[in-house]
């Protein structure tokens, strides 16, 4: 197999959902950090790799693939071993991952967090985001009032919608019919899934959304992961963001 060199930040969430698929699958990666509250993105070199000026971006030998979720497509065909998190979409249970990647995928993430960080009354326990980045908002705070007042609300409709979908099949798995949504095997829905949740717990409206009275079968879900070696190690790529801004800041 080619070397594989991710692109990424350990702040941003697509960056995340991409890591925990390599990590799940258990393929080796060279990560290269692109500082996007630094201006990295916009470096000549970036924009060749990805003209949108967007993390992450996986490269395998000379090919360059940008784009979440379509790079976790290509980490799922690499490996044949390990979980297989995208299943084909011509039986049902792809097709049922399908919707629900894009469900998750499609929810405004930017605007949900610098929305909620900028209105802390959203906030139902600590905000456990890093502070450099809450400075580094590209959002002001007028912007993100507006953007945010006009998608709370879809917001809202959409975890509704979402969590009501996955309802049954977290009930199978504190039944101990299956382990993940789809059944014994964790697939992409999984993994934005549980790259969701972390965000709401980190800009603290998680226990909002998912506590022992609502959605107690997520919130059971969501603590199981909590000494799952992977997402233990994604939480230390998290952590190390603050490494970045450490290393910035001696520079200047
Ligand atoms: N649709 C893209 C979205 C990627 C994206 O928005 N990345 C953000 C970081 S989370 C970014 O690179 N932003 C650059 C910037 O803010 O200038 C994907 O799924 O990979």
């Amino acid at each position: 197999m080619d070397d594989v060199n991710l692109y990424y930040f350990p702040g941003s969430y697509y960056s995340l959902k991409v890591i925990l698929a390599l990590l799940e699958k258990g393929i080796p990666y060279k990560g290269h950090i692109v500082n996007i509250h630094g201006g990295d993105q916009s470096h000549e070199w970036f924009l060749r790799l990805n003209p949108k000026g967007e993390v992450p971006v996986m490269k395998v030998g000379d090919t360059v693939y940008p784009e979440s979720e379509h790079i976790i497509d290509v980490i799922d065909e690499m490996l044949k071993c390990g979980p297989k998190l995208v299943p084909e979409v011509d039986d049902r249970l792809g097709s049922e991952v399908r919707e629900t990647r894009k469900l998750l995928h499609d929810l405004p993430i930017d605007v949900i967090t610098f929305g909620v960080l900028a209105n802390r009354k959203f906030q139902t326990s600590d905000n456990l985001f890093p502070q450099a980045l809450q400075s580094h908002s590209r959002f002001t705070r007028e912007g993100i009032d507006t953007q945010f007042s006009a998608t709370i609300s879809e917001y809202r409709k959409q975890i509704q919608t979402c969590s009501s979908d996955v309802r049954t099949s977290v009930e199978e798995i504190v039944s101990g019919e299956g382990h993940w949504l789809f059944g014994p095997e964790m697939t992409a829905a999984d993994v934005t899934l549980i790259c969701l949740l972390i965000r709401l717990q980190m800009i603290g409206i998680l226990s909002r959304y998912v506590n022992q009275e609502v959605r107690p079968e997520l919130l059971r879900y969501f603590n199981r992961l909590e000494t799952r070696a992977t997402i233990i190690k994604l939480n230390e790529i998290m952590a190390s963001v603050k490494y970045v801004y450490m290393k910035r800041a001696i520079k200047t």
